[in-house]
């Protein structure tokens, strides 16, 4: 860590500010002074990211390279506070310069180059493999545009370009030396007996370096982004010809490339820019990654003993294809050699079993795109013929006139893994489990976050709390945890807790008034579902669970109501439609139930716009409860569950994802368990009568479809629910009528426990105390044991 004093601090953030960004002080902006301040604070990354660097040189250190299509890292000058443990430095700097630190920390905007949970793990396992001296390059795509932002206009989501970029991006540094050619198109020529590809368009893929840096300021790691220029800058002679705006055209097409993250990560986008945006990422990783490998002198079929691939989800699978090719045809390979030294190098890391999600891609589509990658994926196809002669007809990657990407990624990898016991207990049976049979090699690695980022960061209060009763060290020791277990029968502690998470939700209260308009009252229970919004996650079930809640209290407000606040985030795709109505029912509700004399504070409703990294930072310490209630067998894993874990939330969930090992750590007693199974889930669905069973066995679900369907909260437009109340009757995929009741019940289990506040807070301090295990730390120690062979270079 850096022994850095205030004023030398003071000091780095004034010279940069008169002669980086050319302000005099009384002149300068909150912005002028958060970049001030962020290169003051970049200026102490170098060093140790050079050192790291250099050490992985010097050793010939086996490196990690993670390609991935979303890196959602949100703000990232508190973060590197944090790690170098400049935090308290840094506000105490700014404060003798007249400037507010919070406010300067929340001028950063939100890089949002993610969807959700994949696009942030991504994130956390950037943090997490310097914290652990995991040498690592992470690439993905600087889009210009990240995750549009969401606003409520009448209660119905509207999108509007996210623009993170129009500001100067201070973390970054621009690398022009480093571009490749990435080609699309054209034709194949035979040349001297060898395949040769001649590309029809090609794009340059520049690079932009951000360093990473791990806890305690050990080691740093490189975020390298590409970003697509025109390989042929201007047409001078169209320019010349006065036609303007074509003579910018080659510049224009090339970067709609990096211009726009797709907005969805649970369905499969069948578009030809989507196809052309993996093969950008992944091409020019793979030639960056060739260029450093062969600058060290090393023979390429030692290639696996250096170079470790991991492709995060499919997105990246034309990896197998692509580096066979490098290999092949750049460099003059065999293709059996390739095969097998690709193979040793590449994994896969599965993060979905929804089908609408796994990528198909036409052959013609594909062929058109990538013709030699065509014949390549065929190659391998009849490769893996050959080599298992025996195996189902089905088996295969090309079919119907379809590459499956899926088992494309599966037979180019030597590892495949879920991400949560069950998930990969689901992909072994059911995904891959003809190819699992052929060749053992689905592993699983329980999904984790970064400690720093959410809870350190994220709550300093419950930190502050951490650190007084164990001591330093338990952020990169998250087991230690544990150590709080004994303070749980401690009154004093307990209360400590519980004032730690009320001045968190004091403080979100606030947010909540100034923001969205409602007040709160801090003694209800917070109860939160933040997420993407998608029918699997099931805030249909939440909201109908709020109505029945509305219902009951109107019917008898004298009754001892425990107050709650429901509070609701996250985006829908902006395609999908159902994902947007029920944002509007929640709305709709929100609306009706605030504004309800005889509710008063027993219940509110609130879903605050645009929820991302940020807003998750200020929820999730607020929450009290923690909704993890998706039909059992689709969430993958889960990490919002880990981190309101993390921070003292209890879980309402279901037997789904991670959802399972967080109750095995935490125990039955302090989880609120309920509803269908994942074994269960598929005889039930087989019965064409279950919704209509489970909605004629309750009173409570009859009454709340039959308020939404008579426009109890669309006066003005009675019919707006019709569509989806029949959906619920006839169209329940999603079983949000089975799981009803079982919800309803969990639900007034938490209302008793919550009513007992000592019991409440020890459930709380225990699912704290027992969230060790959910440290991304230990999940990247594990992928570099079971699946990338490499060491610590601490
Ligand atoms: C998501 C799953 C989540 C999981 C994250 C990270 C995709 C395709 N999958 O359950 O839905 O936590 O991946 O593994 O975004």
């Amino acid at each position: 860590m850096t022994d850095l004093t205030a004023p030398q601090l003071k000091a780095d953030i004034l010279r940069h500010l008169t002669y980086t960004l050319g302000k005099d002080a009384p002149h300068a902006s909150r912005y002028d002074w958060r970049m001030a301040l962020s290169f003051a604070i970049r200026d102490r990354i170098v060093e140790p990211w050079f050192a790291s660097t250099r050490k992985t040189w010097e050793t010939g250190h086996k490196r990690v390279y993670y390609l991935s299509m979303e890196f959602l890292i949100g703000r990232l000058l508190e973060d590197a506070t944090i790690n170098l443990g400049l935090r308290d430095l840094a506000e105490a700097a700014m404060g003798d310069l007249g400037q507010d630190f919070r406010a300067i920390v929340e001028d950063e905007p939100d890089a949002a180059l993610g969807n959700g949970g994949l696009g942030r793990l991504a994130a956390c396992f950037m943090e997490s493999m310097a914290t652990v001296g995991c040498p690592a390059y992470g690439y993905g795509i600087r889009y210009e545009h990240g995750l549009f932002r969401q606003r409520f206009e009448q209660g119905r989501q509207v999108e509007a370009p996210e623009d993170w970029l129009t500001q100067r991006h201070p973390w970054e540094f621009e690398r022009p030396e480093a571009a490749y050619t990435i080609g699309f198109k054209g034709h194949l020529e035979t040349r001297a007996g060898r395949e040769v590809w001649v590309p029809g368009e090609t794009v340059l893929a520049e690079a932009y370096d951000t360093p990473v840096i791990g806890w305690q300021g050990k080691w740093a790691n490189t975020l390298r982004l590409w970003s697509a220029k025109s390989t042929t800058l201007f047409d001078l002679d169209r320019f010349n010809r006065g036609d303007y705006a074509a003579a910018a055209e080659p510049e224009a097409l090339a970067r709609t490339l990096s211009r726009v993250l797709y907005p969805d990560d649970t369905t499969y986008q069948g578009k030809e820019l989507r196809l052309k945006q993996e093969f950008f990422l992944t091409s020019a990783a793979l030639q960056d990654i060739l260029r450093r490998f062969t600058a060290g002198g090393h023979a390429l079929r030692d290639l696996p003993k250096h170079v470790a691939i991991q492709m995060n989800d499919t997105h990246p699978a034309i990896a197998g294809p692509e580096l066979i090719r490098l290999l092949v045809d750049d460099h003059g390979m065999e293709f059996s050699d390739a095969m097998e030294t690709a193979r040793a190098c590449l994994g896969y890391t599965n993060h979905t079993l929804l089908p609408e999600a796994l990528e198909r891609w036409a052959t013609y589509t594909f062929g058109n795109i990538l013709p030699r990658h065509m014949q390549i994926v065929e190659r391998i196809d009849g490769w893996h013929r050959e080599t298992y002669p025996s195996r189902p007809h089905w088996v295969g990657i090309v079919k119907h006139h379809e590459v499956r990407m899926g088992e494309l990624a599966v037979i180019m990898s030597h590892k495949v893994n879920g991400v949560s016991a069950l998930h990969s207990d689901l992909v072994k049976k059911n995904l891959f489990s003809e190819l699992e049979a052929l060749h053992p090699r689905i592993v699983n690695q329980t999904n984790g976050v970064t400690p720093r980022r959410w809870l350190k960061m994220c709550n300093r209060p419950l930190a502050g709390l951490i650190t007084e009763t164990l001591g330093d060290g338990w952020e990169s020791d998250l087991d230690r945890l544990r150590g709080l277990e004994p303070h749980v029968g401690d009154k004093g502690f307990l209360k400590a807790f519980g004032a730690a998470k009320r001045q968190n939700k004091v403080a979100l209260a606030g947010w909540i008034k100034d923001h969205c308009g409602v007040s709160v009252s801090a003694d209800a229970l917070f109860d939160v579902q933040v997420k993407r919004v998608h029918e699997y996650k099931r805030q249909l079930l939440n909201i109908l669970d709020t109505i029945a809640r509305y219902h009951d209290i109107r019917q008898n407000p004298g009754a001892t109501w425990v107050p709650r606040v429901k509070i609701f985030g996250g985006k829908a795709a902006p395609g999908y439609a159902v994902a947007k109505e029920i944002i509007h029912l929640i709305n709709d509700v929100a609306q009706v139930v605030n504004n309800d004399p005889v509710v008063g504070d027993r219940l509110k409703v609130v879903y605050p716009e645009n929820y991302n990294v940020s807003l998750a930072e200020r929820l999730i310490p607020a929450a009290d409860l923690s909704e993890q209630i998706s039909t059992a067998g689709k969430e993958a894993s889960g990490t919002g569950n880990m981190k309101f874990m993390m921070n003292g939330a209890p879980t309402i969930g279901t037997l789904d994802g991670a959802n399972v090992e967080i109750l095995q750590e935490v125990g039955a007693e302090n989880f609120f368990l309920f509803g269908l199974t994942a074994e269960e889930v598929g005889p039930r669905r087989a019965n064409p009568d279950h919704a209509r069973d489970a909605i004629l066995a309750s009173q409570s679900l009859q009454d709340v479809l039959q308020m939404i369907a008579e426009g109890r909260f669309s006066p003005e437009d009675p019919g707006r629910y019709h569509q989806l109340v029949h959906r619920v009757w006839h169209h329940d995929y999603f079983l949000v009528a089975s799981d009803f009741e079982a919800y309803r019940t969990a639900q007034a289990e938490v209302d008793r426990a919550y009513a007992d506040q000592a019991r409440w807070l020890k459930m709380a301090a225990l699912n704290t105390a027992r969230s060790g295990f959910f440290s991304s730390d230990r999940t990247i120690r594990g992928y570099m044991k079971d699946i990338w062979n490499v060491t610590s270079a601490l």
